[in-house]
């Protein structure tokens, strides 16, 4: 079913989020959540406006990549984030949402949901929710859009996705209502990323360890041209970056990559 405006009020009434979901823009099909949400910059004085739509027709993943994003079947979500961060700080903000996007999904998901870096969410092995987050500055507000995916009740995917894809319904074997995962979600984040604000990176990198199976595997990591193999190690405390012990035997740690899990 599609969303109905009185949806908005249900989720705020479930909300004890300080700043994230003040404001709920709900839409039956757009482009793309993150780019509606890109042309709001500057235009609230709210924190943490989500705008939410049943469909998007060109949902984005990252490097230009696409999000196949079913009508009445998703999650599609982008929140605006006034920060002030600096910009090394601004995209650890997918990590912290990484952490409470695994959160919410295992409030609901009996097989356990975990984060494969550097921002999927896989469950049994296959993707269920994604990350991508945008950066945009219009005269003086600059804004971060941080656009969640998650694939709630899909049946099917397109032949293209399907030995990738998966919904929490196809691996839980029942329909999950989207209002309370959304609510979930928006309180997670807002926890989270209060903690980042005021405590620093240290609590969400713990977070994210604890919820990701994928340390002690042996890995490849592609940066640029650049293909490296050995096994992933953890995030480190500081940055959140992957140490990867190659198998050459030398430490590295990444800020950036696309990760495969080797048999
Ligand atoms: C992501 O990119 O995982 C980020 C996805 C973010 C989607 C949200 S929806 C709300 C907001 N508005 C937007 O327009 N986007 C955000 P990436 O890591 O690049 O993964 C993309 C790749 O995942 C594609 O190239 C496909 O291989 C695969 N893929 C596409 N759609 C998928 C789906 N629904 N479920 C699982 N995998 C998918």
């Amino acid at each position: 079913m599609p969303y109905s405006q009185e949806d908005q009020q249900w989720i705020k009434s479930q909300l004890q989020a300080e700043h994230i979901g003040q404001e709920i823009l709900i839409y039956d099909a757009v482009e793309s959540t993150n780019d509606t949400a890109k042309r709001m910059v500057g235009e609230s004085d709210n924190e943490g406006t989500v705008i939410l739509a049943n469909s998007q027709t060109q949902g984005k993943g990252r490097l230009g990549r696409s999000w196949h994003s079913e009508g009445n079947v998703g999650v599609y979500l982008s929140i605006l984030l006034k920060t002030s961060l600096p910009p090394e700080q601004i995209s650890k903000i997918a990590l912290v949402a990484g952490v409470a996007l695994v959160q919410a999904i295992n409030e609901f998901s009996q097989p356990r949901a975990y984060l494969k870096w550097p921002n999927d969410v896989l469950l049994n092995g296959k993707k269920v929710a994604g990350i991508l987050t945008e950066y945009c500055k219009k005269k003086e507000h600059s804004e971060v859009i941080l656009g969640i995916g998650i694939n709630v009740n899909h049946a099917h995917f397109p032949i293209s996705l399907q030995h990738i894809a998966t919904s929490m319904a196809m691996e839980n074997g029942e329909i999950f209502e989207r209002l309370p995962l959304i609510s979930s979600l928006l309180n997670h984040l807002d926890r989270e990323y209060q903690s980042f604000l005021n405590e620093g990176l240290s609590p969400t990198v713990d977070q994210w360890n604890l919820n990701s199976d994928m340390f002690g595997k042996h890995i490849s990591l592609t940066k640029g041209t650049q293909t490296f193999f050995g096994t992933a190690m953890k995030l480190d405390a500081e940055e959140g970056n992957l140490v990867v012990l190659t198998d050459n035997g030398e430490e590295l740690a990444f800020d950036s990559g696309e990760v495969t899990l080797m048999e």
